[in-house]
């Protein structure tokens, strides 16, 4: 039996209820991956699309100090609509030994910067491991208007020494979640 009244729909027994006032929610994939410091070595946004091995891989870039991250990418997606809340999470870990310190920001559209208030930092694993971002307050602040373009920046850095100069870091799978729309 499928009955459909307003927002409430019975499909096959199961109950589904959604608040008019916020639209379910959808992934949204990286479209593009731009490399601010580091270099891939292997992989693209599309290696980004789904949990199956294939990777985007990044190794480390010399910087000029120690405060700039020697990984340092940025992933862009375009949301279907508009939205009330947004989330980016990443699936990555450590390729080489040593200790990694892994940041991610969205950036926001109206100060033109990557927001500190969205930052959320942990140490890379040796698995992988799914670190996630969310938005706080308004979220409009962090979608472009003109194309509902949002963007997230991912930082690596090593925390003291690391036995490896070139090492990387690498990423199975990452996505932005937003509402679908009212
Ligand atoms: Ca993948």
């Amino acid at each position: 039996m499928l009955a459909c009244l307003g927002r409430l729909v019975t499909l096959a027994g199961i109950l589904v209820v959604r608040d008019p006032s916020f639209g379910a929610l959808v992934e949204v994939r990286p479209t593009a991956v731009t490399v601010l410091y580091g270099r891939i070595v292997s992989g693209d946004a599309t290696s980004l699309a789904v949990e199956d091995g294939s990777a985007l891989r990044v190794s480390r870039f010399t910087v000029p100090n120690s405060l700039i991250h020697p990984v340092m990418f940025r992933l862009e997606g375009n949301l279907p609509s508009s939205t009330t809340s947004l989330s980016f999470s990443i699936l990555g870990r450590k390729v080489t030994n040593g200790v990694y310190s892994q940041s991610l920001n969205f950036y926001n559209w109206t100060t033109n910067l990557y927001d500190p208030y969205t930052n959320v930092t942990g140490l890379l694993q040796g698995t992988y491991t799914s670190m996630t971002c969310t938005a706080p307050g308004d979220v409009s602040r962090y979608v472009r208007n003109s194309d509902r373009k949002v963007m997230a920046l991912v930082r690596v850095r090593p925390v003291g020494p690391t036995p490896i100069l070139q090492w990387e870091t690498e990423y199975d799978r990452a996505y932005f979640v937003a509402d679908s729309g009212p």
